[in-house]
């Protein structure tokens, strides 16, 4: 009989199918260091007749596929369970001439972000997501997990963006939808349901996705504050003449401590606060004036160019390596309407603290986009399996009214707290259609559903 490894061998070429823990290690742990698994091997597919062709070898071995793109993802999603074959997609290289007459690009879904941002600025365009991690994560993986970002008060998540896909499907079929035609009513639209659907009902090949044009006036603020309510209060102030704000980021002291320990850099401002609110706008000239102004109103740094303001979001963005530096934290995206986060805030301490381990103190680092009321909860002290503190804090989102995945997804993390958000007939909707596209379970098992 043939084996698994040496059908992909023959189907991609051996040099492409990796095999051993050395190799492999990069593929079978998460990036956050809590979420780790086996592979029979890893598949490196370049074009998407060779993902068909995986994916058909695999359902014949009855082997389960976990696609991978840049392995970024914080709710152990693309980590294999015992013995899967990692399809990793980033040989998928494809990147089109934008079209600059519609405003879009078609993409492979192994191209990272970083390079999709950079293939629209040169045609005088800019891509609505942007993420720290945009130097490996993938289109594929961004849509697969439906990311958001620090645009997505402006510009909304990755399903936003996405106008099409080529997908393999797990009987091997290939679906293709690159036209970009913006006005089609043709029944489901399928690019939408791959959106978000973590690798469980069909692999992205390739994706049709929007582009936004480049506004000018780019001014970036940071400010102090003395706690979320009065960083959501100013945030709709400046909303309320600024309608460009293009991201609104609220980080904390204990954040802050963090990142200059792991980075060097200096206070950000002459005082310490408790909390920072950084906001950056773009568009006409008299909103970013108004942001200006009410700058000069508080402690605030203001950046006008491009290197000033990466110097103010490095403070933010840096939060994510600062913490992973310091321990392997629970990562809880969690989201609730924007009136109600300072509610929510309040209630986190007493929340963590009741949920520590005898005798153990936890560090909680919360920061977020709160334009969108999502808030990153960082728990720093739990061991790995422990679920206690993400159980405790996911509960809180619902019981605010919120989500228990903000822009992260369900993935492996936080199956068993499905429920919490979506009621027994949705997901029995979403089973259903899991069954119709992938009967026998070949496309990441294990992940959004039990
Ligand atoms: P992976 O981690 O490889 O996979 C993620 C999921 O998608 C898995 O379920 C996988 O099976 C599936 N998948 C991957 N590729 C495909 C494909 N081609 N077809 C079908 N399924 C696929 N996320 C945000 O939303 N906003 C942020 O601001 C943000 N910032 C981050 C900052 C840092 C420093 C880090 C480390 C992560 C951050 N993330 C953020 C999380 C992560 O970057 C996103 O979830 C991203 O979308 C994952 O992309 P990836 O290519 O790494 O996917
Ligand atoms: C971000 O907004 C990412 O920086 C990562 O979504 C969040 O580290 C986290 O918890
Ligand atoms: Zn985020």
């Amino acid at each position: 009989m043939s084996s698994l490894t040496g059908d992909l061998a023959a189907t991609i070429g051996a040099e492409h199918v990796l095999t051993g823990p050395d190799l492999m290690t990069g593929y079978t742990t998460d990036w956050t260091r809590r979420y780790q698994g086996t592979a029979t091997c890893v598949a490196r597919p370049g074009t998407t007749a060779q993902v068909a062709a995986i994916v058909q070898v695999c359902a014949r071995h009855r082997v389960a596929v976990v696609p991978q793109g840049g392995n970024t993802g914080l709710v152990g999603g693309a980590v294999p369970a015992n013995g899967d074959v990692v399809l990793s997609t980033r040989r998928l290289r494809r990147l089109d001439p934008v079209d600059t007459l519609a405003g879009q690009v078609t993409a492979g879904a192994g191209i990272t972000v970083a390079e999709l941002q950079a293939h629209a600025a040169a045609a005088g365009l800019e891509y609505g997501i942007s993420l720290a991690s945009r130097d490996s994560a993938t289109v594929g993986g961004t849509i697969a997990t439906n990311a958001g970002g620090l645009y997505t008060v402006r510009y909304g998540g990755t399903r936003a963006q996405l106008l099409g896909v080529e997908a393999v499907l797990a009987d091997g079929g290939v679906i293709s939808r690159l036209g970009g035609v913006r006005a089609d009513n043709t029944g489901y639209d399928l690019a939408q349901l791959l959106a978000g659907s973590e690798g469980t009902l069909g692999i992205v090949t390739a994706a049709r996705l929007r582009l936004w044009p480049v506004e000018p006036h780019a001014v970036t603020v940071l400010t102090g504050v003395g706690g979320i309510e009065t960083a959501v209060s100013l945030l709709a102030e400046i909303r309320s003449r600024a309608p460009g704000v293009r991201a609104a980021e609220y980080f904390e002291a204990a954040g802050l401590a963090l990142v200059r320990a792991h980075t060097g850099l200096p206070a950000p401002l002459p005082r310490a606060y408790p909390a920072y609110l950084l906001v950056e706008v773009t568009g006409p000239a008299d909103q970013a004036d108004h942001l200006a102004r009410i700058a000069a109103l508080e402690d605030a740094a203001v950046a006008v160019d491009p290197a000033g303001s990466a110097a103010l979001w490095a403070y933010r963005e840096r939060h994510t390596e600062a913490i992973s530096a310091a321990g392997v934290p629970h990562k809880l995206d969690i989201a609730v309407p924007v009136a109600s986060l300072a509610a929510l805030r309040g209630a986190l301490d007493g929340a963590v603290s009741a949920a520590a381990p005898p005798g153990r103190t936890l560090r909680m680092i919360v920061f977020g986009h709160i334009g969108v009321g999502n808030l990153h909860v960082n728990v720093l002290g739990p061991d790995p399996a422990d679920q206690a503190v993400d159980e405790v804090v996911l509960r809180l989102a619902a019981a605010y009214g919120g989500s228990i995945s903000a822009e992260h997804g369900i993935g492996r993390a936080k199956v068993p707290l499905l429920s919490n958000n979506r009621s027994a007939q949705e997901i029995g909707a979403m089973r259903a259609i899991k069954t119709a596209l992938d009967p026998v379970g070949l496309l990441n098992p294990g992940v959004l559903f039990t």
